[in-house]
């Protein structure tokens, strides 16, 4: 047995208990799909995760790609190799991704479900199989003969990447220097240095690798809105058949050495500097870079948080096989009787509560993500919630800080205690768990840090929204709160209030914003609490979808629960107990805190740092 463990189960109640996607793939709304055919791909995908994916996780951690500086490229070692080709041959990323370019309609949320197992069996090989996402996005911005280089390279497998990030240019995009510089063939120039390039170079795992850059056409403005999206390939291609031609001037001049994600080559990206032009072409005919580039940050910010959210789920299951084997002292109940029989550390309280955080935020993440892909698709978002195609998008566009920001932190945040539940074992490279919060780090960082993640959210998201989104999410919630069913009355309450406090949250970070018209310092303020408004408002929607779940299951052990779903349906009952007992609690004080800010860390000298 590998070290992933997909919950397929928990991913099956999401997506047809949880969500009745049945009811659409029944009826024929995704063609051929039907749910049994999706059922029969979960288990496929899960085969594919737990053995050829999973296969090269620690070797490609001990062992990772190394880089070669006289040839500007990487060796992939062979049990990796083997791995991305595996990926790569079953073919899976062709899920939801447009017909026109040879895609299979699907729901997005099957197509997420797909993403975490494949993703988190081997973080690291993901990275190898950009292209896809890569291509259809510059197949939905594209001009069309853009649009038959992305269909053509997706059936060439090429590697995509996306390139924005600059020395003098991370969280602060706009700073970029990279140049554009018009050709008389209608071509670009681009010159400048890029960092931290996922998957630039993958060696001879792909022909050929286009980069979507960001670069400042000479004579743009400053700032995100003066940059525009070229398509810059590593090798230029006949346009018609993309047979390969020469080299274009784009090198990989670096590949970083990192805490995890080892074998995901992370490459400094030079173009123009070695000689040879780096030719590209400027995407969809249109200066429109940082919105075009926004189409790709957005499923690679989903992508972020469905890695999270995986990765916590197979550490917490991983800790639970070895809590339920290791034996060690007695019964606390026992605990001045030395001759007292030895238990599995299951029995001991601590272990117990360590364990249902895990499980709470493990499934709660995934609730969560699934429940933000429901309003990827119209058909699927008027049936989960009842929004039309617009206020779908904004919910979406709500939810996704909540996903990448709140799955990151938290994952991390319980992965220590998955480490934590093995005691000194958990700290070796015996057991993959610190391998997982090595692999798992970076998901705070890419993709936006948490604290872009919270302006995003509070800013953009609620503010420009002007609440609409917020206010669908909050009214779904509210119904909830008022569906009588004679069960969780506590937990409702707990529910209640801690909606409440995230309410009254909003409400004092507003405040603050509306009091810096006149006073601009008190921008200070929304500052300080942002990414605690993010993380509890997490909380709440956690603790929403999970109390939605035990509802389901609660009325599924009433009924006719089969012997074999019975300890399921009890575990989602329990834990959402748990949650809301153990955690909403937590929000009242965060709201206090919220309400009482000053910005006297703003005015403090940094030497008494
Ligand atoms: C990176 C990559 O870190 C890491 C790896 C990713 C992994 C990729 C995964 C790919 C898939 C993998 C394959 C898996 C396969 C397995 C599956 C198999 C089935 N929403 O607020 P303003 C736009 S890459 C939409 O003034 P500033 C909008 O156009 C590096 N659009 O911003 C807006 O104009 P307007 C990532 C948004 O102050 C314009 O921007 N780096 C949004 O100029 C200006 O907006 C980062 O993420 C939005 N939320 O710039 C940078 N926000 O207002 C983080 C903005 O008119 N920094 N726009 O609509 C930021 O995000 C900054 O806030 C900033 C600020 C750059 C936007
Ligand atoms: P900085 O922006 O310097 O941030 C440093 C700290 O300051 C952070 O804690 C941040 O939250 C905080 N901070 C910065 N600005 C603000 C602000 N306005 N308000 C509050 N706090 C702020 N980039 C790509 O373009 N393509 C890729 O494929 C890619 N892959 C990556 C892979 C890896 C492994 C890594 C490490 C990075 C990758 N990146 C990629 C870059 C990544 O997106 C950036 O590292 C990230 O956006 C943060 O930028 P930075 O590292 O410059 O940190």
């Amino acid at each position: 047995m590998g070290h992933y463990k997909a919950n397929l189960r928990d991913i099956e109640f999401n997506l047809f208990e949880v969500l009745e996607l049945d009811k659409l793939l029944d009826t024929g709304a995704y063609g051929d799909l039907d749910s049994d055919t999706a059922r029969e791909i979960l288990s496929e995908v899960r085969r594919l995760a737990e053995g050829p994916v999973a296969d090269s996780f620690a070797a490609a951690d001990r062992d990772p790609v190394a880089y070669d500086a006289p040839t500007f490229s990487v060796s992939v070692p062979e049990p990796l190799r083997r791995t991305v080709a595996a990926v790569r041959d079953a073919g899976w990323s062709r899920l939801g991704m447009p017909e026109g370019m040879g895609g299979t309609p699907a729901p997005a949320a099957l197509v997420w479900a797909v993403a975490e197992m494949i993703t988190c069996a081997n973080p690291s090989a993901s990275f190898f199989n950009m292209g896809p996402v890569m291509a259809s996005v510059l197949y939905n911005v594209g001009t069309e003969r853009q649009r038959h280089w992305a269909t053509l390279g997706l059936e060439k497998g090429w590697q995509g990447t996306m390139v924005l990030t600059e020395p003098d240019a991370g969280s602060d995009v706009g700073a970029g220097r990279t140049k554009a510089i018009p050709q008389e063939d209608g071509t670009w120039h681009i010159e400048g240095v890029k960092r931290f390039i996922s998957g630039a170079e993958v060696g001879d795992t792909a022909d050929n690798v286009f980069h979507l850059v960001l670069a400042r056409p000479e004579g743009a403005g400053p700032g995100t809105k003066g940059l525009s999206l070229f398509y810059v390939p590593k090798f230029l291609f006949d346009p018609e058949t993309l047979e390969l031609g020469e080299r274009n001037g784009v090198y990989v001049t670096g590949v970083e050495h990192k805490m995890g994600l080892k074998s995901s080559p992370t490459c400094e990206l030079t173009f123009g500097g070695h000689g040879v032009p780096a030719k590209g072409w400027l995407v969809g005919d249109v200066h429109n870079g940082i919105a075009q580039m926004f189409q790709v940050i957005e499923n690679a910010r989903m992508m972020v948080g469905v890695k999270s959210s995986g990765t916590l789920s197979t550490g917490y299951l991983n800790a639970l096989d070895y809590a339920r084997e290791r034996v060690q002292g007695a019964d606390l109940t026992q605990m001045t009787d030395k001759a007292a029989p030895r238990v599995a550390i299951t029995r001991h309280p601590d272990v117990r509560r360590s364990l249902a955080m895990q499980k709470a935020y493990a499934e709660g993440l995934r609730a969560v993500y699934l429940y933000t892909a429901a309003h990827q698709n119209a058909d699927v978002a008027q049936l989960v919630s009842g929004a039309d195609p617009d206020l779908a998008h904004r919910v979406d566009d709500l939810l996704l800080p909540i996903v990448k920001g709140v799955g990151s932190e938290r994952a991390y945040q319980f992965l220590t205690e998955s480490l934590q539940t093995l005691g000194g074992s958990g700290y070796l490279q015996d057991y993959p768990i610190e391998q997982y919060i090595r692999d798992a780090k970076i998901d705070s960082l890419y993709e936006g840090t948490t604290a872009i993640q919270a302006q995003d959210f509070f800013f953009r998201k609620i503010i420009r929204d002007k609440g609409a989104a917020l206010g669908h999410v909050s009214a779904r919630i509210a119904a909830f709160l008022d569906a009588k069913t004679g069960r969780f009355d506590t937990e409702r309450d707990l529910l209640r209030t801690a909606a409440e406090d995230v309410q009254a949250m909003a409400a004092s970070l507003t405040g603050f914003l509306m009091a810096a018209q006149q006073k601009p310092t008190e921008l200070y303020k929304v500052g300080l609490g942002s990414v605690r408004f993010l993380l509890a408002v997490g909380d709440l929607l956690i603790g929403w979808r999970l109390l939605v779940q035990a509802e389901i299951a609660a009325t599924a052990l009433a009924t006719d629960a089969p012997e074999k779903d019975r300890a399921f349906y009890a575990g989602k009952v329990a834990v959402a107990s748990f949650f809301a007992k153990n955690v909403l609690p937590n929000l009242a004080a965060v709201r206090g805190i919220i309400a009482a800010l000053d910005d006297d860390i703003m005015n403090l000298d940094e030497a008494a740092f």
